[in-house]
């Protein structure tokens, strides 16, 4: 249904790209595979050996936009696999595999070899007649092409294995695999429609010019912005830990109260009791209906006094108490507190942030660490992406092969135990990327911590597309039963066996569907729901609502199933989009029946209608009145635009997830040493911070001319934006500090426009006054985050290892000058062209060294990001 739309928007991101030639490609670009080989049990002569399994394999990219009369943009690369060991590898007998986002073409190749798909991105590089074998010390090149340019390296190859028709079960991950430099001009090229560009120093210099380094007093001083602050001067002086009273509701509060002053004051001393103390209470605060709103008084004689409309309220005043903190503690001296009145509220209800753990499992450590940061910054909603294709990650005690298979990938020939590798994670069945999952009472734990912390935990089943792990898994388990005549075989089947459709999904499945005219399909969703409410009473942690996805389901999906066809002929539906009018009617009615409401994606509110001639996406006028939550990615394809508002003006409760402002799989920028995709642009922290929820249009990324005669926010409409929310897929995030890198500072931005008030820049009709107010605010946004933010994660070992982007560089006059995305941070510079260290000389003012110039920066624990480079000979 929308795989359209995912095209038009490669389209239009890949006119947006520019290239960015001459950077080199580090091999460490993406993840390699750090196992070695094992074939000593192979049992195989041919292969008994490790020699035969020495293989050295290198990856390089020759043309990112080859430009033939047949292959217009399409990238061409070459494998080079060299036998490092002793005996040949067989003329027949053997294949080499490997995951690639978006795919590579399949077919012959030169040299008497062939690409095939496996299933999805999994594909193989194979012998065919003619080929020779490849001797011991002797190369083989495969050139092919990949659909799209490549010079991002997202989709580089990753995870690749050989398997030997002898063991075809057995895969053999090659540990020796690099990736190539990109040093030639053809391998950055961009073609005629995209001109190349890189990210250079200057480029970022500017970006970075108009932020002002701000004294302390001048720097906003809690994050997010608050409603209504205001300051008097004094301060509030704190000798010894003072006592902290509040309501018996908020007994976790006070724990958190006196957790987050302890290391700045000694222990009160026996006897005193004439200190300030801190009183913690529920009431109303003054002109506030959000039950997160607070009200924090900080004052020079009674102390501070925390209001909260509810638990969460008082809960997020002390979030806000934490920030007005001083970065170092030091008891001894006590601690003096600024005397503050904050009267604060949120803007949306619904401030999300969305993780992928189906692509690449993320542990549960690594959830407790996302729920921790969300707390801090007052974001309550985490959409847990639980199931996809490649993936089902909670146990559902009634269907255990949902995890026993579903949770588990690794190489077989076939799917009957596990699911194939993705996103490299390689043949290994113990990958902790590729297989995994939370069990019940892992679960459980994840709820109790993120309810402390007054986050809703939203799980999502994804349906009826994006659900492979879920079809495999049930098809196993029918094949299973049906083999030993058991009559529950069919009890939860997926899929119509007999289904002839074609469809392609755009991670390049062709079984991934849910079938909607199989009564098991809804046995099976309400057995999951089931389990699931019985989890969330089983950890005393309400719940609201399941999001069940809904998302791509692709086109011709369902059209040659007799399943289907047959349930169309008995209700008397005319399509596939009556179909699934029908099905998403009976989800709604699981949930119902479970006090539950539907969330969904935004496909959730959508039908597919032919408007003069047209297949076009319109609000669905059949569920308006559900209640439905839709969750709106798309806001760049053809025709989504104003999507998001059209969906809310309709009626539908609408989560702004746009992709080109909130997908944080994408890239940072342009620049091939940024990791993360890019199929919805780049984003930066300013394209975050710069995103206007209710007026989006207005610091869009795409041209204008794509928002003439778009819908804009009815007042209706309005009323229907709950919220924002930033999504993280993880094709691409297998370690290596990729998450926290991704994620961070850009959640910072989520963070301020899901909290803060609409900022006055955003409503300023004079453009030049609104450009002055935007620059002052977004200078005081970086200060705080440079300067208080992240150094608080450090200065309270948190251990996130956020993004300290490369600084910007101008040579002017034989003098280098630098400055910096986050004022705070201390900028330090080589002039042999090494990278800079800790201690390395610290920039004042400007640089006067010749040479070749390095300028890195650092945190105050001496960690570094990118380093930027100039000559200044
Ligand atoms: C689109 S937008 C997806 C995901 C991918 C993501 C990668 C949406 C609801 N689905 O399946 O992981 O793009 O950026």
């Amino acid at each position: 249904m929308t795989t359209s739309y995912f095209k038009n928007l490669v389209i239009v991101v890949a006119m947006l790209a520019t290239g960015s030639p001459l950077l080199s490609l580090a091999a460490s670009f993406f993840p390699l595979e750090s196992r070695h080989l094992n074939v000593a049990n192979t049992g195989i002569e041919q292969v008994a050996t490790p020699s035969h399994a020495q293989l050295q394999l290198k990856w390089e990219l020759m043309d990112n936009f080859f430009q033939t009369p047949n292959a217009h943009g399409k990238s061409r690369a070459v494998f080079t696999l060299t036998n490092t060991g002793s005996a040949a590898l067989s003329e027949t007998g053997w294949a080499l595999y490997f995951n690639c986002i978006d795919g590579v073409e399949t077919g012959h190749l030169n040299g008497n070899l062939a690409l095939e798909q496996v299933v999805g991105t999994l594909f193989r590089l194979v012998p065919v007649a003619g080929f020779q074998g490849l001797a011991s010390g002797r190369t083989l090149r495969a050139e092919y092409f990949h659909p799209d340019p490549n010079l991002k390296g997202a989709r580089i190859p990753s995870g690749p294995y050989i398997v030997f028709d002898d063991a075809p079960d057995k895969g053999y991950a090659i540990t020796d695999y690099t990736v190539a430099p990109i040093e030639h001009a053809a391998q950055s090229s961009r073609g005629r429609t995209a001109p190349g560009s890189m990210v250079t120093p200057e480029d970022i210099y500017r970006q970075n010019e108009k932020i002002q380094d701000l004294a302390n007093d001048a720097i906003p001083p809690i994050f997010p912005t608050p409603l209504n602050l205001r300051r008097r001067k004094g301060a509030l002086h704190l000798v010894t830990m003072p006592r902290v009273t509040g309501d018996s509701a908020l007994r976790g509060e006070i724990a958190l109260a006196t957790e987050i002053l302890r290391p700045y004051l000694s222990a009160r001393a026996l006897n005193e009791g004439i200190e300030p103390g801190i009183h913690l209470q529920i009431g109303s605060v003054k002109g506030q209906q959000s039950p997160d709103a607070y009200e924090l008084l900080v004052d020079g004689r009674r102390g501070i006094t925390l209001t909260g409309n509810s638990v969460a309220g008082v809960f997020y005043g002390l979030q806000s108490l934490r920030d007005i903190l001083p970065l170092r503690p030091e008891p001894k001296a006590g601690l003096d507190l600024p005397l503050i009145n904050v009267v604060d509220s949120p803007r949306f209800g619904y401030r999300g942030f969305h993780l992928d753990v189906a692509r690449n499992f993320q542990s549960k450590e690594t959830v407790l660490k996302i729920l921790d940061l969300m707390a801090r910054y007052k974001l309550n909603k985490f959409h847990f992406h639980l199931t996809d294709d490649e993936g089902w990650r909670l146990e559902i005690p009634s269907i255990p092969e949902l995890t026993s298979i579903g949770g588990r990938r690794g190489h077989a020939v076939h799917e009957d135990d596990l699911l194939p590798p993705a996103y490299g994670s390689g043949p290994d069945v113990n990958d902790q990327y590729g297989s995994g999952h939370y069990s019940r009472q892992e679960y459980i734990e994840i709820l109790k911590y993120a309810a402390v912390r007054h986050i809703d935990v939203i799980p999502e089943i994804e349906m009826p597309g994006h659900a492979r792990a879920a079809v495999m898994a049930m098809e196993s388990r029918f094949r299973r039963l049906a083999k030993i005549g058991d009559p529950s075989a069919r009890l939860y089947l997926l899929n119509d066996l007999e289904d002839r459709s074609e469809y392609k999904s755009p991670q390049l499945y062709t079984d991934h569907v849910m079938n909607p005219g199989l009564p098991s399909t809804y046995v099976f969703i309400e057995c999951v729901v089931a389990d699931i409410a019985a989890i969330y009473k089983d950890a005393g942690v309400p719940l609201h609502t399941i999001h069940v996805g809904g998302d791509e389901l692709p086109v011709g999906a369902w059209e040659k199933s007799p399943a289907g066809i047959a349930l169309m002929k008995e209700k008397g539906l005319t399509s596939t989009s009556d179909l699934w009018d029908y099905f998403y009617d009976r989800v709604d009615q699981i949930l119902r029946r479970h006090q539950l409401f539907t969330s969904g994606w935004e496909e959730l509110g959508m039908r597919r209608v032919k408007l003069a001639g047209v297949w076009r996406a319109v609000p669905n006028r059949l569920f308006v009145d559900r209640g439905f939550q839709l969750t709106v990615w798309n806001n760049a394809g053809d025709n989504a635009e104003d999507l998001a508002y059209r969906l809310a003006n309709a009626g539908y409760q609408t989560v702004l997830a746009p992709v080109t402002n909130f997908y944080f799989d994408m890239a940072y920028n342009k620049d091939p040493e940024e990791v993360g995709v890019s199929w919805g642009g780049y984003i930066d922290l300013d394209t975050i911070y710069d995103f206007i929820p209710l007026d989006y249009y207005k610091n869009s990324i795409l041209p204008r001319s794509r928002f003439v005669g778009k819908a804009h926010l009815t007042k209706y409409g309005q009323d229907n934006i709950v919220g924002l929310e930033a999504c993280l897929w993880t094709e691409t995030i297998r370690g290596e500090g990729r998450l926290d890198y991704l994620m961070m500072p850009r959640l910072l931005g989520l963070a301020e426009r899901a909290w803060a008030p609409d900022p006055a820049w955003a409503q300023e009709p004079d453009t030049v006054k609104a450009e002055a107010m935007h620059s002052d605010a977004w200078s005081g946004f970086v200060n705080a985050l440079g300067k208080r933010v992240l150094p608080r994660l450090d200065v309270e070992n948190t251990g996130w290892a956020y993004r300290i982007p490369p600084p910007g560089l101008k040579l002017e006059n034989g003098q280098v000058y630098a400055n910096h995305q986050l004022p705070g941070f201390t900028l330090r510079y080589s002039n042999d062209d090494s990278e800079p260290t800790n201690g390395s000389m610290e920039i004042s003012g400007h640089i006067n060294a010749k040479g070749v110039i390095r300028v890195a920066a650092f945190n105050r624990y001496g960690r570094s990001g990118r380093s930027s480079r100039v000559e200044n000979q």
